[in-house]
């Protein structure tokens, strides 16, 4: 039995066969590429009830022959809880389907209303559990872009909603990975689109210092019954506010000190 399977028969106020009704409904708007309406029936729903939806989500592309390949933290600054006027921290899976090469080209078919925001990556060197230290377990770290796409029209939802919708992951792209610095807080961000910048920040703007997230993300992830597992990624959540992407752009996060990643949005969707 595996960390997830055991969240497979998760007792709810709202009863398995509705977690999977809701699962199925975002797991489709996904696969359509087509925006659905905000998900009332999690409305003042446990917030155990929305992790047992996303993992009912996640689970349907594991059964298409995807892999997890790690966890992303959502909403760990400022700049993005105002944007999304969702105001605590949130976590999310990622697979290997939604890995995008450095450098490489993210396709546009079947997106929504793709953004991309600048993000701190690390490298999960061995399996955490909590209590467990960043420098014990994060090998590495690495500038990274993630592609987020909301399933729900207008991207607006409530908290329940986007921890549902797997806090709106569709990809992820990652630079170097490098030794982690000593300085790893108060590091200048920058989004930038075609060379210009569109968005600054710090890394101080992640929970106040980046190395939080790791301690959040083995945290929350452990309530689900989920651990970090050796060469995992963690994305520890974005320090300024997403942008739209636009066909036939380049957009590229730049990291003081760690480096810069790019990819090429595709030309046409
Ligand atoms: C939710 C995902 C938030 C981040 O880095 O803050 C996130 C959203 O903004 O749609 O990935
Ligand atoms: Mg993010």
């Amino acid at each position: 039995m595996t960390d997830d399977d055991r969240n497979t028969g998760m007792t709810t106020t709202s009863g398995g066969a509705e977690i999977d009704r809701l699962a199925t409904i975002l797991d489709d708007a996904a696969t359509n590429g087509a925006a659905i309406e905000q998900l009332s029936e999690l409305d003042g729903a446990p917030i155990a009830d929305a992790y047992a939806v996303q993992q009912a989500v996640v689970q349907r592309r594991l059964g298409r022959g995807e892999r997890l390949t790690g966890l992303k933290m959502g909403l760990t600054s400022a700049a993005k809880m105002t944007q999304m006027g969702v105001d605590a921290p949130i976590w999310g899976r990622l697979t290997d389907a939604m890995s995008i090469t450095g450098d490489g080209t993210v396709p546009l078919t079947g997106r929504i209303h793709p953004r991309m925001e600048p993000e701190v990556a690390f490298r999960i060197g061995r399996d955490a559990v909590p209590g467990d230290a960043f420098a014990d377990v994060v090998d590495a770290v690495a500038p990274a872009l993630e592609l987020i796409d909301s399933r729900y029209a207008g991207f607006r939802f409530t908290l329940p909603d986007v921890i549902a919708d797997n806090t709106s992951a569709a990809g992820y792209a990652i630079g170097r990975w490098r030794p982690v610095p000593a300085g790893i807080t108060g590091l200048g961000v920058t989004l930038e689109v075609d060379g210009a910048p569109v968005q600054t920040g710090t890394t101080a703007a992640i929970l106040g210092d980046p190395r939080r997230a790791f301690d959040e993300a083995v945290r929350l992830a452990a309530d689900s019954g989920l651990r970090l597992r050796a060469g995992w990624v963690l994305l520890a959540g974005a320090a300024t506010a997403a942008e739209p992407v636009h066909a036939g752009t380049r957009v590229r996060a730049v990291v003081d000190t760690l480096g810069a990643v790019s990819v090429a949005v595709e030309a046409h969707s």
